[in-house]
């Protein structure tokens, strides 16, 4: 069986495994600290990162955009357009997508909202063009998902974990994206894709109280707004 060798708030792994659960294929997933990293890892990953994938026999594959190739042509049901053309054109969206996981890490762990506004442009131009290519399908591609949703999906999930603990949507008013958004979280896929303590994992390390959405997730919890002394908000409003 194959193995994925993972950490488990990774967004580049989850791409991979939401690809392998969208085709139903079996795999093993060996979770390791990355502060720590084992021996043996050091020795198979060329670049010391996950995901990798060690194939069946034996061969290890490395960087997501590779390995979800790799699962694309050697796991049955196709999730590109059989197209060149259009088949490079998913293969961009998909690499938009990519691109965008280190900037939401980073504006996940923003410690003020000065920071936080600044870090989110990136993703927010992003969402923008997402939105404007969008035609109102319930995917990327018509109503079925396709490898550029998966590639999405975990930016999708993790801005909605943000949403739902702390009030502020790295979205906004993108109403296309919002309904992706909803589908692709609806199809089961983003909780498949993690571990089951996965939110807890995610939210200890990005909604602490040393993040500025830790400390709006504690005001949503009914604690005073946003730590931030001018604000008084009752809705929480300064935290979206
Ligand atoms: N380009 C790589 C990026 C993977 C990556 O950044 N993985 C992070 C975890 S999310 C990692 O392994 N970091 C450990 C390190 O860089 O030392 C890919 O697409 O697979």
């Amino acid at each position: 069986m194959i193995k994925i060798v993972s950490f488990k708030i990774c967004p580049f792994v989850q791409r991979v495994t939401a690809l392998l659960e969208a085709k139903q294929a079996s795999y093993e997933i060996d979770y390791i600290n990355l502060s720590n990293k084992p021996e043996w890892f050091l020795k198979v990953s060329p670049n010391a990162q996950v995901p990798i994938l060690i194939t069946e026999s034996d061969e290890v594959l490395f960087e997501s955009d590779a390995i979800s190739e790799y699962i694309e042509e050697t796991v049955p049901d196709a999730l590109f357009d059989p197209n060149p053309a259009k088949k490079a054109q998913q293969r961009a969206w998909s690499y938009l997508a990519s691109k965008h996981y280190l900037v939401q890490c980073s504006a996940q762990r923003s410690k003020d909202q000065a920071t936080l506004s600044e870090r989110s442009e990136k993703l927010s131009k992003a969402f923008s063009k997402l939105e404007a290519k969008l035609t109102g399908s319930k995917f990327f591609d018509g109503d079925r998902l396709g490898m550029v949703d998966l590639a999405w999906l975990p930016i999708l999930h993790r801005a909605s974990i943000i949403e739902q603990h702390s009030g502020y949507d790295f979205i906004g008013e993108l109403p296309k994206v919002k309904a992706l958004q909803k589908n692709i979280l609806d199809t089961g896929l983003s909780e498949k894709s993690v571990s089951e303590d996965f939110v807890d994992k995610f939210s200890a390390f990005y909604l602490s109280e040393q993040t500025y959405l830790g400390q709006c997730a504690k005001a949503k919890q009914g604690q005073s707004c946003c730590g931030d002394a001018e604000c008084t908000d009752d809705d929480f409003a300064c935290c979206s």
